[in-house]
């Protein structure tokens, strides 16, 4: 029977098989054996005798919080206070991208900017929805309920981003916020909490934020400029283009960003990205 892995107590492993929860112990003679199974495991058990059979081949798994499997990445970004961040919009994005999770970006706090503000955050905003990102606001809540719907979600977004908030008012049973202070304090404290899965919307979400640290030096410069993915739109002269130093005229890239095709701070972001950040 097929399932997957929920939440993980020493070595017992909760598996859900059509939302009917298995406690499963583990013999670690998989085919594989190099693989431990962490939460987000797709896996073959034998529910006569509750033991992991089997773990199925991973789309991903992140480090921290370890969990596999990941479909899509909420990105919780606020307006205001904290201020809006093209850069770290776009090294979420980027980070998911090489992940191959699908980004969805969602928008807090518009309600404290001026109208004047508004008119400059809009374009920006929208840009990301007309490259192919799902884009909500945070006053969507019965639209953002429809997103979880057969996936693994994961969630991310500065402190004081409105997660929480976010969560409350999606399911007021959702509370997070006993995994955030375990990873304000850092390792060796007694809160550390096991990352689970938890139902939401016929959905499951991962229950502590990930990408709480995101470090770019081990992704390749042709990684970053794939997950750019207007970039991919335009024809430049040379396939293998990297849009940076080639004069204007070969580049369609950097062509687009001088007549407004593609937004001037995600050229920026990426030509830092390449530069590993050094001079952001
Ligand atoms: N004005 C305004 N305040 C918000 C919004 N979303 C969250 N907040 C407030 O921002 C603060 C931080 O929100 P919280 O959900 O705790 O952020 P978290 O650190 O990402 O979990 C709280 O005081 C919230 O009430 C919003 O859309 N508009
Ligand atoms: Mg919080
Ligand atoms: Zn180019």
């Amino acid at each position: 029977m097929k399932g997957q892995i929920i939440k993980i107590i020493s070595n017992l492993y909760f598996v859900s098989c059509d939302g009917v929860i298995y406690q499963c112990h583990s013999r670690g003679n998989f085919r594989n054996k190099k693989i431990t199974p962490v939460v987000g495991d797709y896996c073959v058990i034998n529910e006569k005798d509750n033991y992991i059979l089997e773990i199925l081949p991973r789309k991903n798994v992140l480090v921290r919080p370890q969990v596999a499997n990941i479909d899509q990445g909420l990105i919780v970004t606020s307006l205001k206070t904290p201020d809006f961040s093209t850069n770290l919009l776009d090294k979420l994005i980027l980070i998911m991208e090489v992940n191959n999770i699908k980004p969805i970006i969602c928008i807090t706090k518009e309600d404290l900017l001026s109208d004047s503000e508004k008119d400059e955050t809009r374009p920006i905003i929208d840009y990301y929805q007309s490259i192919g990102y799902d884009v909500f606001y945070n006053s969507e809540i019965e639209k953002i309920k429809k997103i979880f719907k057969d996936k693994t979600t994961v969630f991310t977004g500065q402190t004081g981003a409105g997660k929480s908030s976010l969560f409350n008012k999606l399911d007021r049973n959702l509370n997070f916020d006993v995994g955030e202070v375990s990873m304000a304090l850092g390792r060796g404290k007694h809160t550390t909490r096991c990352v689970e899965l938890v139902n939401l919307f016929d959905g499951k979400l991962v229950d502590t934020p990930g990408f709480s640290s995101i470090d770019l030096t081990n992704i390749d410069n042709d990684d970053i400029r794939k997950s750019f993915v207007e970039f991919g739109e335009y024809e430049c002269k040379y396939k293998d283009c990297t849009h940076t130093n080639e004069g204007a005229c070969d580049c369609k890239v950097k062509e687009a960003v001088l007549n407004g095709g593609i937004l001037s701070s995600r050229y920026e972001n990426y030509i830092k990205f390449l530069n590993k950040d050094k001079y952001s």
